[in-house]
């Protein structure tokens, strides 16, 4: 079957919650993706921080392998030989007392949010049922309905109520907005260091320090969602380490699954996740002996390939050949790591189609935004590819 084929049966048969490029992939290695007209593209959107390790990384790969053979599957009614290896590593890594795994980034949220709720109810001593949760505008947290609830974007809630009561919006970055909201009833505020739907969104210098003074003198758990924005995407490990902060709940996903499974988890200390008993949260699939020995090699991979320190150096060696573009239609270049927002005046899809007849895939958010997020085994000779083909396709498109 060739492109047209595929996407003629996908828009017939699938349901159109999304509006893809129009590229069949059939194949995918490191930063390369293949199509099934067998046309390569690089790939800069890394299915969202999903793959930071690259695609079908050989020592994931492997481990999966490996795995598959042996057991997929145990549920947690039993125990199994890969989990406890899992937890010790990301103490190990994070410095966290205790990990809670589920699969998909919704998930482990909606963990973080219930945790922080019996969190307020059992050692902050709120009343029965009046526990908040604090979010900020435009922020991204995945899409269970008690997830869209509290999303400021029109597109994500629209017609999915009526949602879960209990959560307050205010506005990203600014601390006086924070303090505002803060009430007796306050169990935990949760945000993303950076804004990863929103455009690549980092808030104002200090700000996150502030969140997390205000939210020690107030006892509100700091909760920071680094799905998208953690393991290397930003720089850092963590993003919130460039405010040199320690949150009290981290919650991580997609490049836990080497973009392999999806896996996910919540990091805290005994304190909060101890709120936990058996039987009060689980998941049939969340801590299986695959994802966990699939998590094992992803964090194995991203620590032996020094991934983080690659994005750190990578993203600023990208960001500065795409500042060195001049374009009247550019507005501003910026990000951290290599996790970049390529932020035009006009609509951004255009781009992106030109992109990919370059050989390039990415993907706009917000409409004027291209964001830029490799995986983080991109090489400088392949950032410098990919800056020629966006140079020339900003000065050719009008
Ligand atoms: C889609 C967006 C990115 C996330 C943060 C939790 C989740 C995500 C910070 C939920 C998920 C994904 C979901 C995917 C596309 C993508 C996305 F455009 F939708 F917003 F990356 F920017 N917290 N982000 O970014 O994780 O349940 O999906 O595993 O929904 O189309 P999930």
């Amino acid at each position: 079957m060739n492109t047209n084929e595929y996407i003629a049966l996908e828009e017939q048969y699938g349901a159109h919650n999304y509006h893809p490029l129009d590229v069949v992939i059939e194949k995918g290695e490191g930063v390369w993706v293949t199509d099934v007209e067998g046309k390569r593209y690089l790939d800069c959107l890394a299915a969202y921080s999903a793959l930071n390790q690259g695609h079908c990384h050989p020592k994931i790969m492997e481990a999966f392998l490996t795995q598959a053979k042996k057991v997929t599957l145990t549920s947690r009614a039993f125990r199994n030989d890969k989990l406890p290896l899992l937890y010790k590593m990301l103490h190990d890594i994070t410095g966290y007392e205790m990990a809670l795994p589920m699969n998909s980034g919704a998930e482990a949220v909606e963990t973080a949010i219930k945790a922080a709720r019996k969190w307020g109810y059992t050692v902050k001593h709120i009343p029965e049922d009046k526990a908040e949760i604090i979010c900020a505008t435009d922020n991204f947290h995945g899409r269970t309905t008690t997830i869209v609830g509290f999303s400021t974007e029109e597109q994500y809630r629209k017609d999915f109520g009526p949602f879960t009561p209990g959560f307050r919006i205010v506005t990203y970055g600014d601390i006086e907005s924070l303090k505002a909201a803060i009430t007796p009833n306050t169990a935990a505020f949760l945000v993303e260091p950076i804004q990863g739907e929103a455009g690549i969104i980092v808030p104002p210098e200090g700000y996150l320090r502030e969140a997390a003074r205000l939210c020690k003198e107030n006892n509100v758990l700091l909760v920071c969602d680094e799905i998208q924005s953690g393991l290397g995407r930003s720089g850092k490990l963590f993003a919130f380490e460039y405010d040199n902060i320690r949150p009290d709940m981290v919650i991580i996903g997609k490049a836990l699954g080497g973009g392999f499974y999806p896996v996910s988890a919540v990091l805290s200390n005994r304190d909060i996740l101890g709120v936990f008993k058996p039987g009060e949260h689980g998941s049939t699939f969340g801590g299986n002996p695959l994802a966990a020995a699939v998590a094992i090699a992803a964090l194995t991979v991203l620590v032996d390939e020094h991934l983080v320190e690659r994005s750190f150096e990578l993203g600023n060696y990208f960001m500065t050949r795409l500042r060195a573009i001049k374009d009247a239609h550019i507005r501003e270049v910026r990000g951290r790591g290599l996790w970049i927002g390529f932020v035009l005046d006009v609509k951004a899809r255009p781009y992106c189609v030109a992109l990919m007849k370059e050989g390039i895939l990415c993907k706009e958010t917000h409409e004027n935004v291209i964001r830029f997020a490799p995986p983080l085994v991109i090489t400088k000779g392949e950032i410098d590819w990919v800056c020629e083909r966006i140079e020339q396709v900003v000065h050719s498109i009008h």
